[in-house]
């Protein structure tokens, strides 16, 4: 689509929803104020660069497409290939195993955030900031499935150290970087089979994460969140860090909860969960991935389900409170163009949800008049919010819809190809 094409689209627009008395220029601002957190792991599969092995933790990412990147600088350049292809300025997600040690052997309870100094000098270039993540799988030491509940001492002490080391790093990244880093604890621990005891690996994950959590961190610095799962591959009977542990471990420890919307029952949504949580603490993360049949990962797409996130957030005004990460991991598919795709998408449900008739739609709620709620919800669905998109898209400089593939097949041929 030609510019100018983008251009009387939006024009037409702007009458559209100048009708309704709504602002887009403001919705544009806004959009173009909401980061969203880019995980690094869709763009290796989730291998990270410790040469640790097979993916475990009951994380699996199927398919073998071409031109995974290998090492820190091909991540990187992939990522920036994404910055281009999407507007607006982002955050990039870091797991511990992303570490680059020089090919030396640093175990993970002895990272520094000086094992993320190129990544950090990259942000900087960027004027971007980091999320980071301890990494409790992958390793010899998480190989039976359990860490912070380990009932071995030895064994636990070892991940929590780890725990310690990655908040340490996220301050670290938060001080440089100049933007509070949510360092997100998402653990494996659980049962493939049915267990005798429930309540001793969760004592022991309360102790556990006390300990991690028993240093006080600046909040300008680092954030705290935890990350709840129904059951996982291989934990498919007993998930020690459901959601209502972690509910009351955040609301008792001043904690964020991490929901991601692969993480519950696969009907149940998260769309309910966002204002039930903020209503008894201060801060929420998301990984907004895409759960088919079971926590699959799926590449995020502009389902009804996302659109209701984030309609969640926006009309509720719970942007600065809400942290938007994603979190999938696709491998049977060009992997710029499953972030881009993801990120994309995103940005599209929030200015879909900006762009409502939230007000009117409101009053007849108020006014009891349901029928028509469900007039107005109904049409705002076929509102013209991809012409305002578009225009967001040419004036943040990047492609619009229909433009931006050929360039993710241009980048496969001169790139990814030679991997
Ligand atoms: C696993 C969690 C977790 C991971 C990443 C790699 O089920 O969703 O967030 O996906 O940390
Ligand atoms: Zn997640």
């Amino acid at each position: 689509m030609s510019d100018k094409t983008v251009q009387a689209m939006y024009d037409a627009a702007l009458g559209f929803y100048g009708e309704q008395g709504i602002d887009v220029p403001a919705a544009l601002d806004k959009l173009k104020s909401m980061p969203i957190s880019m995980h690094c792991w869709q763009g290796d599969d989730v291998a990270g660069f410790e040469d640790a092995g097979s993916l475990d933790g009951g994380l699996v990412a199927t398919g073998n497409y071409p031109g995974k990147a290998r090492n820190g600088d091909e991540l990187r350049a992939d990522m920036d290939k994404v910055f281009s292809l999407v507007p607006g300025k982002h955050r990039i997600n870091l797991h511990a195993i992303y570490a680059e040690t020089d090919g030396k052997k640093v175990d993970r309870d002895e990272l520094g955030v000086e094992h993320f100094q190129k990544w950090i000098d990259w942000g900087k270039e960027r004027g971007i900031g980091f999320d980071f993540n301890p990494s409790y799988f992958s390793h010899p030491k998480a190989a039976s499935g359990l860490t912070l509940t380990h009932p071995d001492e030895g064994i636990r002490n070892f991940w929590v150290e780890h725990g310690k080391a990655c908040r340490k790093i996220g301050a670290g990244m938060g001080e440089a970087l100049g933007t509070p880093c949510v360092t997100n604890v998402w653990i494996p621990d659980g049962s493939k089979d049915e267990v005798a005891d429930r309540v001793g690996p969760r004592e022991r994950l309360t102790k556990s994460l006390d300990a991690i959590f028993e240093e006080e961190i600046d909040k300008s610095l680092n954030l705290d969140s935890v990350e709840s799962k129904l059951f996982g591959i291989g934990s498919e009977c007993f998930v020690a860090g459901s959601h209502e542990y972690y509910m009351g471990y955040a609301v008792s420890r001043g904690k964020m909860v991490c929901l991601d919307t692969g993480h519950f029952h696969p009907t149940e949504s998260i769309v309910d969960k966002i204002s039930s949580v903020l209503g008894f603490i201060d801060e929420v993360l998301l990984h907004v991935s895409r759960g088919v049949r079971w926590d699959s990962d799926h590449v995020v797409t502009l389902t009804d389900d996302l659109k209701s996130i984030a309609r969640e957030i926006v009309w509720n005004g719970f942007e600065k409170r809400t942290h938007i990460g994603l979190d999938f991991f696709d491998a049977s598919i060009n992997r710029i163009s499953a972030w881009t795709v993801g990120i994309r998408s995103m940005q599209k449900a929030l200015l879909a949800a900006m762009l409502e008739p939230k007000d009117a739609i409101r009053a007849a709620e108020s006014d009891g008049d349901f029928s028509r709620r469900m007039a107005m919800m109904e049409d705002a669905k076929s509102a013209p919010f991809g012409a305002v998109w578009n225009q967001f898209c040419v004036e943040n400089g990047v492609p619009a819809d229909g433009e931006w593939f050929a360039e993710v097949q241009q980048y496969e041929k001169e790139v990814l190809s030679g991997r």
